[in-house]
């Protein structure tokens, strides 16, 4: 029975977690999970996400949510050297900025997604300048963080591409879309570190089908 996915491609977490399958080359299935009518609410997608929220995701008898974890999930299920399972010090590097993209990278960018994006493109009205400029201000210290290690190497756990560059993908190209795009051009790194990660086959694939649901 192929994986199955719920929720729609253009929700980042759920653009994260197919970035893994398409990078292992996985048979999966999407379901899309309407917001629009509460279907993230509703008991059916609860007993999967009891958060209600997307994605949620289920390989047979197992049903997992949080798409950090079910990224893990399907590339360890694939021995993919993303996640670089047989190597302890080379694991660990991968866990700790895959923790960086969580709580550093992810938290700014979703108030910046939603304020920039969401707001004025789904749900009307304007978005709150000083909530921006205070994500804008987080998102920079991160970004000094990066630009200090991409100096020194090509990805964030070393000198080898991992789960956690590719995590930042879909949240990265919605940067590209909000006015703030041009914040890259002080950290030179990370400019050329994201264009690397968007250039990548699968994750142009993912972004297509973001696209599409968008
Ligand atoms: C976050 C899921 C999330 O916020 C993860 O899976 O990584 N830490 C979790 N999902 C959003 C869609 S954005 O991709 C969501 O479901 N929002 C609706 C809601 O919170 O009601």
């Amino acid at each position: 029975m192929a994986m199955k996915v719920y929720g729609l491609p253009m929700s980042t977490n759920v653009a994260r977690v197919l970035v893994c399958l398409e990078e292992v080359g996985a048979q999966y299935e999407v379901v899309p999970i309407n917001f629009s009518i509460g279907e993230h609410k509703n008991m059916e997608h609860t007993a999967r996400n009891p958060f209600g929220q997307v994605p949620s995701f289920q390989d047979g008898d197992l049903i997992l949510f949080e798409s950090r974890a079910i990224s893990k999930y399907i590339l360890r299920k694939n021995q993919s050297e993303l996640v670089k399972e047989g190597d302890l010090p080379d694991s660990a590097m991968v866990d700790m900025w895959l923790d960086v993209e969580s709580h550093q990278f992810d938290r700014p960018m979703a108030v910046i997604i939603h304020q920039c994006l969401i707001i004025p493109m789904y749900l009307g009205g304007e978005n709150d300048g000083n909530v921006v400029e205070e994500n804008v201000e987080k998102l920079k210290k991160t970004f000094e963080v990066y630009e200090a290690r991409l100096s020194k190497f090509k990805y964030l756990a070393g000198d080898f591409i991992s789960l956690a560059d590719l995590s930042h993908f879909p949240t990265a190209y919605y940067l590209l879309a909000t006015p703030h795009a041009s914040l890259l051009d002080n950290y030179p790194h990370v400019k050329v570190w994201i264009a690397d990660i968007l250039a990548r086959p699968t994750v142009k694939k993912v972004v297509e089908m973001m696209k599409a649901t968008a």
